[in-house]
């Protein structure tokens, strides 16, 4: 696609959501709980001018709890509910529906004193590719209304999900971009593979995740490859004062090495013993994406 084409398409998404949002009291701000800074997109400040927001840090069951609550005690202190949520099993829906309410008690007395009779609240759901807007949808709405999967889906006509007498939802989330001219934030949105595949080289995504998972979780690394990561460290150190050791290893990299040292233990080696570079990113990306390597948090309050 042409960059006029995407920019054409990011302009006509705002405007819908703009037109959308006149009809909407609270937004429900969908995040990554692996990644609640990459997965912000910027327009949601201008969406929520005179409007409430909840921040949901969904896939929390994949994310590092400690974290988890940092970023809910930083959105506290800015008078923003965020919740944990995992959509996937419905933990924290029932939190989401009270704070609803509770925006919705102070929205109701403002109907009140200017003479008005209350209304139900109406909420509208928004966040990037791939957070879980629309699995969040169906477990909100207790049924399956809003289509899960990896496109996002289009729906033409604007319709109302009854989540009780009080609180009606748009049944179609607001699809925001992700910030990919930001080269740290798309670098993360990879590693969660939010940005489709082939979009960024995935042995420079798994070499780049490697390195903040070693960094911030080196025992889970080592945990979950069976590897002493010290000692991958020392080897490299001696073999730069030993000159009398051939060196096999042209590479001194440690992650490189570390990498290389998972290949050999899972079995990621081409005909001739080179490392298959391709299978052991994969392998690490998925890892990491499936929760196989624990609960991981990218970013910090
Ligand atoms: N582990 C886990 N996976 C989840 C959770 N919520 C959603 N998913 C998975 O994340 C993937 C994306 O979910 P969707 O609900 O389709 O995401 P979306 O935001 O609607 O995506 P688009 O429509 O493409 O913008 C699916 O494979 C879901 O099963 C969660 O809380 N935990
Ligand atoms: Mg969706």
């Amino acid at each position: 696609m042409l960059s006029t084409g995407i920019h054409g398409h990011m302009k006509k998404t705002k405007e819908q959501i703009l037109e959308n949002l006149k009809l909407i009291d609270i937004i429900i701000e969908v995040l990554d709980a692996r990644a609640p800074l990459s997965s912000q997109n910027p327009d949601v400040k201008e969406y929520c001018k005179n409007k409430k927001k909840i921040v949901v840090l969904n896939k929390s069951d994949l994310a590092d709890e400690n974290i988890s609550n940092n970023w809910i005690a930083y959105y506290k202190q800015r008078e923003i509910p965020c919740i944990k949520v995992e959509s996937n099993n419905g933990k924290g829906i029932k939190e989401v529906i009270a704070q609803i309410k509770e925006a919705y008690k102070e929205l109701e007395n403002k109907y009140i004193q200017k003479g008005r009779t209350g209304r139900p609240v109406r909420v509208m759901v928004v966040g990037i590719p791939n957070v879980g807007k629309s699995t969040f949808i169906n477990v909100l709405a207790k049924r399956n209304v809003a289509k899960v999967g990896n496109k996002p889906g289009v729906t033409k006509d604007k319709q109302w999900i009854k989540i009780d007498d009080n609180i009606e939802l748009m049944d179609t989330p607001g699809m925001l971009w992700p910030r990919l001219n930001d080269s740290a934030v798309a670098m993360h949105l990879a590693f969660l593979n939010t940005i489709g595949e082939n979009a960024i080289d995935n042995e420079e995504v798994a070499y780049n995740l490697l390195k903040l998972l070693v960094e911030n979780y080196k025992e889970k690394v080592e945990l979950r490859y069976d590897i002493d990561i010290d000692n991958i460290k020392e080897s490299i150190n001696n073999e730069e004062v030993d000159d009398d050791i051939e060196n096999n290893y042209e590479n001194q990299d440690l992650i490189l090495r570390i990498r290389d040292t998972i290949a050999r233990k899972k079995g990621a080696i081409l005909s001739g013993g080179r490392i298959n570079e391709q299978k052991i990113s994969d392998m690490i990306l998925n890892d990491f994406r499936n929760g196989k390597l624990g609960k991981i948090t990218l970013e910090k309050t």
